[in-house]
């Protein structure tokens, strides 16, 4: 069954057999797979162009902190011969390019509708599937609805008093003004997250003053870029194969994986020859390919935290501001680390000032700045790095509601129930791709997506086959799986941190505590556990054909 893209049906079904929320890297591969099988498929974009997060993250410094090669797709092995990358670790602009050539190589173009907000999702279970409401009014339907709607889309700005009387240019880095000048301007920039840190190394000496409001400071490790010659592409090229398969059999998904050596078992030395050729490597080895016990033993993670703690202090020249600049409350690698190229020399430039908000809060930013309890900044232009609602905050914005009008904000508010991070039982024909509880987060995005898309696709061609017109999940296995991932989340030292990886966000009301977002159990493990419950007959799921869905007549059914 195959349509004129986006032609809507008016036959009395659906609009669409499948709608896919989002086209950024994850909805634009589902949207591929779901037309090569077929299918009659639309995705529906928020933004006016594709790409996600690479469309929206348009601050100064933003990159990649995975290997650009280990960040493309893998589907298709014409299309890694023919894109080249620039860099090991590409910038904003260059990913964005990546993305819409992949969308026009496969034509994915015309099956996207741009500018289109969905606010509502609502079940019908007369019809049997879904009907969106957009913000401009549109009304669609479909048989089967998947979300691809990022993992950070929701962006959250600080609660401040008096933060709507600043006077100047102030945003939030997801949507920095396109052609925003600040040569010879104040720049205040609060939040010291990935992205606080890369604009912060990338601004210093740029501007006139920079101000950086610090609650707390995060570890931070070089990211050590640099340029792909033309003989590291061809290498590469003819190694894509043991790239990807080496990405296959990490935790991470990336080409880092674990020291699995016991640390204490390790002389010091032998250690510390480890550490120095980690923090002197591109990418994330020194956290994921550093010794598998500073993420679950304390006394070893206290160790290697000492270790960046004085690479920190040679780096800073001001000892007291090398000192803030070093956590207290946390231990390197349970929040996610953020990558920097020259972060911790923009501290060095006299144009560069930290304010530590633990030592002198913010009181109110006012008409001309921010004020602290140790005086007011004045500035041009305020920057909020201070990240998203993660995670769950893309589904909060959209109303869904399943059977019996359940509100999926409102089953998900002590934290998300999932099956395999794939389905919610009372929501039937939903299947989320790479969303909470799937092992999308603290792993390579474009290799989790993509099994979490191939599943998707998989589990699809069996409903098709056997022509099942309803996919629900058993609340049974939900709640199995749910507690699966928080005992997932006892092993690990990340379950005592207070970031966006245990769901915390002291910005909005109610996120000042643990919920486990997560899967945290690797890649590899998470992929088994899909194929698993596919060989299994799809174990925990719920199928039901035309006849045991009382108001669908057969015509209405799916036809493979
Ligand atoms: P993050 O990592 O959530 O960082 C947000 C930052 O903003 C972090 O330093 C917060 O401090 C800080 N923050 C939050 N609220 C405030 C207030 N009220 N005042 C001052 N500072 C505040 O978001 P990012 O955008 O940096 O990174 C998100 C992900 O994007 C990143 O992990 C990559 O995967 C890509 P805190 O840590 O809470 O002390």
């Amino acid at each position: 069954m195959s349509k004129a893209a986006g032609a809507p049906d008016r036959s009395g079904g659906p609009d669409h057999e499948f709608i896919i929320i989002g086209a950024g890297i994850c909805g634009l591969y589902a949207l591929h797979r779901l037309l090569e099988m077929g299918r009659d498929v639309i995705a529906l974009e928020a933004h006016p162009g594709l790409g996600g997060t690479w469309y929206k993250n348009r601050y100064p410094g933003c990159r990649f902190d995975s290997e650009s090669y280990t960040y493309g797709y893998s589907f298709s092995p014409e299309l890694l011969q023919e894109w080249d990358w620039s860099e090991h670790f590409a910038a904003q602009p260059e990913t964005l390019r990546y993305l819409n050539h992949v969308a026009d190589r496969f034509d994915l173009r015309p099956h996207i509708r741009f500018d289109s907000v969905v606010r509502s999702a609502v079940f019908d279970d007369g019809a049997g599937g879904w009907t969106l409401e957009l913000a401009d009014g549109r009304r669609l339907t479909c048989r089967f609805l998947m979300t691809a709607l990022g993992l950070l889309s929701a962006p959250v700005k600080p609660r401040i008093p008096g933060i709507e009387r600043f006077q100047g240019t102030s945003f939030h880095t997801y949507d920095w003004p396109e052609g925003l000048d600040l040569t010879g301007k104040r720049v205040g920039v609060i939040g010291t997250g990935s992205t606080g840190v890369q604009i912060i190394a990338e601004l210093a000496g740029q501007v006139a003053e920079l101000d950086v409001f610090q609650l707390k400071p995060n570890w931070c490790a070089p990211l050590n870029n640099s340029p792909i010659t033309r003989e590291e592409m061809a290498h590469i090229k003819a190694g894509y194969d043991e790239i990807f398969a080496r990405c296959a059999e990490t935790p991470g998904g990336f080409i880092h994986g674990p020291d699995r050596r016991p640390f204490h078992e390790v002389s010091r030395e032998e250690r510390l020859a480890l550490w120095e050729k980690l923090y002197a490597s591109p990418g994330f080895g020194i956290w994921l390919g550093n010794f598998r016990d500073i993420l679950l033993d304390e006394d070893a993670n206290r160790e290697f935290s000492d270790f960046i703690a004085d690479k920190i202090r040679k780096r800073v020249h001001d000892p007291v501001t090398a000192e803030k600049l070093i956590p207290k409350d946390h231990g390197f690698g349970v929040h996610r680390v953020p990558l920097e190229s020259g972060y911790y020399e923009a501290y060095n430039h006299d144009s560069v000032r930290l304010v530590d908000l633990e030592e002198t809060p913010i009181v109110e930013i006012n008409e001309t700045g921010v004020a602290t309890s140790a005086g007011q900044f004045d500035l041009d232009v305020i920057v909020y790095a201070t990240g998203f609602d993660a995670i769950t905050g893309s589904y909060d914005r959209i109303d869904f509601r399943g059977r019996d009008g359940v509100r999926l904000r409102d089953k998900w508010a002590d934290g998300p129930t999932t099956y395999l991070g794939a389905l919610v039982s009372g929501f039937p024909n939903l299947v989320m791709l790479g969303g909470p509880h799937s092992a999308s987060v603290a792993t390579n995005f474009p290799r989790a997506i993509e099994t979490s898309v191939d599943w998707a696709a998989h589990l699809f061609a069996h409903v098709m086959a056997l022509g099942y017109v309803r996919i629900d999940c058993d609340p049974d296995a939900e709640t199995e799986w749910t507690r699966h991932i928080q005992d997932l989340y006892q092993r690990q030292l990340l379950r005592k941190a207070k970031s966006w990886f245990t769901g915390y966000n002291p910005n909005i009301p109610g996120q000042d505590r643990t919920r486990y977002l997560i899967y945290t159990g690797g890649a590899p493990r998470y992929r088994r556990e899909l194929d698993e419950v596919a060989a299994d007959g799809y174990r925990g799921l719920v199928f039901s054909s035309p006849d045991e869905v009382p108001h669908l007549t057969s015509s209405e059914g799916v036809t493979s």
